[in-house]
């Protein structure tokens, strides 16, 4: 097998954010979006030998091209008054109950997006494929809104910082839809939003990423939505992978985003589609193959045992149709 040579863009300061419990329907549950996820990713690179960039840093206006800035600000204002245990679930703001603010939250949030910031420039300058391993993840995430574990939209303000050089496609194949990427570019015909997900009726956002959405306005037809059952194996997945592809390829971008979770898992906690590991060396082959400078971004993926092969295969994916 081919080297991995696509660099890891990585920084430690995720750690930061680490609530110890979520609320689902009233009750305490673990917190499943923890930070063993990226050292289960993380120490199965390594082994891999692959190169490690550590993010610079971003003004903080990328954030403000498209999260509002009383938004922004409330974060950063509570996070920074909390005590380091605090785990606060704020009236404001908020889609759900599984996105608390601690006191390591903004500055983990930050950096996150100065992750994909940084795999963005790498991009810029001439690199093929870049890895951006951050978290906490962003594609729930609204203009004024926290949920889903996310805070801010790191894959849409990749999308947006590249967009200012040409089109952008995103193309979401974390488990759930990515009702926030889906807001943020609803209007807009320069950047594309493909998501294939679980079906809204039965899962986690509930109230988006159906069929019907497909943009408005000038946005007409730049939103598609690709939802399925649960229990989705590899074969059905993969047809409807080529599907959304070919999407991504009618439009003809001169970059594409990759909101890239890995909670499609058939031992997923908190997913439910049947893909197996083997499966992720085709899903990076199949998206490689479309010959277009590729920023993957990491979103969900919750069963931590497995993450670091599930990288490891994707990435030997992309690997070997890199030319
Ligand atoms: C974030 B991402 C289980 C409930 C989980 C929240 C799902 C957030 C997914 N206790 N519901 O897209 O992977
Ligand atoms: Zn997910």
């Amino acid at each position: 097998m081919k080297k991995i040579t696509i660099p890891v863009v990585y920084s430690e300061d995720h750690y930061l954010h680490d609530p110890k419990f979520e609320i689902y329907d009233g009750m305490k549950e673990p917190y499943a979006e923890k930070p063993e996820r990226l050292t289960s990713i993380m120490s199965s690179l390594k082994k891999e030998g692959v190169a490690v960039v550590i993010p610079s840093k971003f003004p903080v206006s990328h954030i403000e091209n498209l999260h509002q800035k009383a938004y922004i600000q409330f974060i950063k204002n509570r996070s920074e008054k909390l005590e380091e245990q605090a785990v606060l679930y704020p009236s404001y703001f908020l889609m759900d109950t599984y996105t608390p603010i601690t006191s390591g939250t903004y500055q983990a949030a930050l950096s996150s997006v100065n992750t994909v910031l940084t795999g963005a420039q790498l991009l810029i300058q001439g690199e093929r494929a870049v890895y951006s391993l951050c978290r906490p993840p962003g594609h729930h995430a609204e203009h004024k809104a926290m949920g889903g574990y996310c805070y801010f939209n790191n894959a849409a303000i990749a999308a947006e910082y590249l967009s200012k050089i040409g089109k952008v496609a995103i193309l979401d194949i974390d488990f759930h839809h990515g009702n926030g990427t889906q807001q943020l570019f609803f209007e807009r015909d320069d950047v594309l939003y493909v998501s294939l997900h679980a079906d809204p009726v039965v899962r986690f956002p509930y109230s988006s990423g159906f069929v019907e959405e497909i943009g408005s306005g000038t946005g007409k037809g730049y939103t598609r939505n690709y939802p399925l059952s649960l229990g989705t194996n590899d074969e059905t997945y993969l047809s409807v992978l080529r599907a959304a592809l070919a999407d991504v390829k009618k439009f003809n971008p001169d970059f594409l985003v990759v909101s890239l979770g890995f909670d499609t898992y058939e031992k997923d906690p908190i997913g439910g589609f049947a893909l197996s590991l083997p499966f992720y060396i085709t899903i990076g082959e199949e998206i490689a193959a479309l010959a277009l400078p590729i920023l993957f971004v990491q979103e969900g993926g919750y069963f931590v045992p497995d993450l670091g092969k599930m990288a490891v295969n994707f990435l030997h994916g992309v690997q070997s149709r890199l030319s």
